[in-house]
């Protein structure tokens, strides 16, 4: 979806993920952060209608094309907006406790079984430094990769298709769990909504 960009429902209700992500950390998440990286970006691309024609993922693919002025406030606005949108999609009530399918037989020739991916993923959100995001992706080579990025770039900047990512930002998980990135981390996996990130692994493969 292109300018004007738009929040996106969350498509569950704000107290959906209790007692794992707490409702007001839902609310003010989406209706306050999100929501500002969503003006943000519009800001951003006000007076550059030559970029309207293009979606969130494409102007991050080719932010070095954009003028000057406006490379910093899409990569943070555009990557704030493209990255919770997908966070969103990745959370559900009630979600399985395992991966399935093509995905899971990928996940175990890659890491080896299901718990080390599970581990080395934990190990990328636990040792990003500061405000990032921990991803798992399908590379170029249809690969799949687990590594953290800062601040809010995304996995597409650098050609790869994110499949799975948890927000590691304080904002995050402060207000449940201070601190504890670790027990936020620990608890998120609760909630990960493995029937969409296996149709984002289909859909990727598919490229
Ligand atoms: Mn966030």
């Amino acid at each position: 979806m292109p300018y004007p960009f738009r929040l996106p429902d969350l498509g569950y209700p704000y107290n959906a993920l209790e007692p794992h992500i707490d409702t007001l950390t839902m609310e003010i998440h989406h209706t306050r952060h999100h929501q500002a990286y969503v003006n943000n970006l519009n800001a951003a691309l006000e007076k550059h209608p030559r970029f309207h024609s293009l979606g969130v993922e494409d102007l991050l693919r080719t932010l070095s094309d954009l003028p000057a002025e406006i490379q910093i406030p899409v990569r943070n606005n555009g990557g704030g907006h493209l990255n919770h949108t997908l966070f969103w999609q990745w959370m559900t009530p009630g979600g399985r406790h395992e991966p399935g399918g093509a995905l899971r037989d990928a996940l175990v020739a890659a890491f080896g079984s299901v718990d080390a991916f599970r581990e080395q993923f934990t190990q990328a959100a636990l040792g990003r430094f500061g405000s990032g995001w921990a991803w798992l992706v399908v590379d170029r080579t249809g690969a799949l990769k687990v590594y953290s990025t800062a601040n809010q770039d995304s996995p597409v900047m650098d050609g790869d298709t994110p499949i799975l990512g948890v927000d590691v930002w304080e904002h995050a998980y402060y207000l449940k769990y201070q601190n504890r990135r670790a027990d936020y981390v620990k608890a998120w996996w609760n909630v990960v909504n493995w029937d969409v990130v296996e149709q984002f692994y289909s859909r990727a493969r598919a490229r």
